[in-house]
């Protein structure tokens, strides 16, 4: 079950008003995968990172009434609305984790109520809603934070560090790739992530997105794209059997230069067979390298300025970051827990009215590179941020 200090309220008719206190009334929209992954966050908090904000999980919303109670009740929210708009009057914190297309506008709405968001990347299916979401976070006093999970990795943020002490020099190469496999079969089903309509692009946003935005936060941001998208398989069964079109790319891949002059690529699929879920990334740099790769979270390959070929660093001593909220030493943990570590830093910065990054600007920004290799891919020719 939850911690203690989860509060639940009983059907609050309007859980600002009531609560009076420190503690944040949460709202959800969305209990697919990443309602499950947030919820797990939220209730691991209490217990992890006591110094965390309290929180009431008091509304979950989604469309379907009856589906949205029953994930209400697995998750421990205590209540559920069918409409955003009633959800977000009721609450301190909106977590927007719907599809992309539902991502624009009740962001906007929240924070112009000055209720704070997380809202799940790519920041919004176009340029244009991401442009718009930035503009409304920087007008409104509320944190607008964009999910990019990945930097929660205690890894990720040691080469962070090691990276900004200069432990690799000056950085030359930025190597970052994303593959999976679930659309290798062309009888794989179709969802809203294959309608450009719903998600805007295909690959290029949802795991493009993790890797353009690990490469801005490691190293530097992207100057220029020269890209290129490819989609396999043109139409796919949905649920009922009825082959719908698959209107966004299945893979991608993109060189660029970085603004302190470091050459990068990228690339990203779902059709990579026999990969699961590899977010990879590597940097060379002139004194030293790392490489990272997700399948191995709790392990950062570091090279340091000699010939000895990589040392394979076990990121889990109670000094390496996040870490002192877990286990001892070789006491792995594993993907969940970069949702703990974002949720911690996120509702911390809510209490206390505190910047957050990354924030919708650096989701706007991510948004931006996205775009630039669509233009790059359709004109098929370099573009320049
Ligand atoms: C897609 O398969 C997906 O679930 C992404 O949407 C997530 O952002 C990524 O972390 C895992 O893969």
């Amino acid at each position: 079950g939850l911690g203690a200090r989860v509060r639940h309220l009983e059907a609050p008719p309007d859980a600002r008003d009531r609560m009076g206190t420190d503690t944040l009334s949460v709202g959800v929209l969305g209990y697919g995968f990443m309602g499950k992954a947030h919820a797990n966050a939220l209730g691991r908090l209490p217990l992890f990172f006591p110094d965390a904000p309290d929180v009431s999980l008091d509304v979950l919303c989604g469309r379907d009434a009856d589906a949205a109670r029953e994930a209400a009740d697995r998750f421990g929210f205590a209540d559920v609305e069918t409409d955003w708009r009633d959800a977000i009057a009721r609450v301190d914190v909106f977590y927007n984790l719907g599809p992309n297309d539902v991502h624009v506008d009740p962001s906007i709405r929240a924070l112009d109520e000055g209720v704070h968001v997380l809202c799940e990347k790519p920041l919004a299916p176009t340029l244009d809603g991401a442009e718009r979401m930035a503009e409304a976070a920087a007008r409104s006093d509320a944190v607008a934070a964009t999910a990019f999970n990945y930097r929660f990795v205690p890894a990720i943020e040691y080469a962070r560090r090691l990276i900004a002490d200069g432990a690799l020099g000056e950085i030359r190469h930025v190597r970052a790739r994303y593959l999976q496999d679930w659309l290798v079969d062309p009888d794989a089903p179709w969802s809203w992530r294959l309608d450009a309509d719903s998600a805007g692009t295909g690959v290029l946003g949802d795991l493009g997105a993790h890797s353009i935005d690990l490469v801005q936060f490691l190293v530097d941001d992207v100057a220029a794209v020269s890209g290129q998208c490819t989609t396999y398989v043109d139409e796919r069964p949905d649920d009922d059997g009825r082959l719908r079109s698959v209107t966004v790319d299945d893979a991608f891949s993109a060189q660029a230069t970085l603004a302190c002059g470091a050459t990068a690529t990228f690339e990203a699929t779902r059709c990579a067979t026999g990969h699961k879920n590899t977010n990879a990334i590597e940097v060379e740099g002139t004194e030293g390298a790392i490489r990272f790769d997700l399948e191995r979270l709790n392990e950062l390959d570091v090279l340091r300025g000699d010939d000895r070929g990589f040392e394979t660093v076990l990121v889990t001593d109670p000094d390496d970051p996040y870490v002192e909220h877990w286990w001892p030493p070789g006491h792995t943990i594993g993907w969940e827990h970069t949702f703990v570590h974002e949720n911690a830093a996120f509702l911390r910065a809510a209490a206390d009215g505190d910047d957050y990054d990354p924030d919708f600007g650096t989701g706007r920004d991510v948004q931006r590179v996205v775009d630039a290799i669509q233009r790059s891919d359709e004109r098929r020719e370099w573009v320049s941020l």
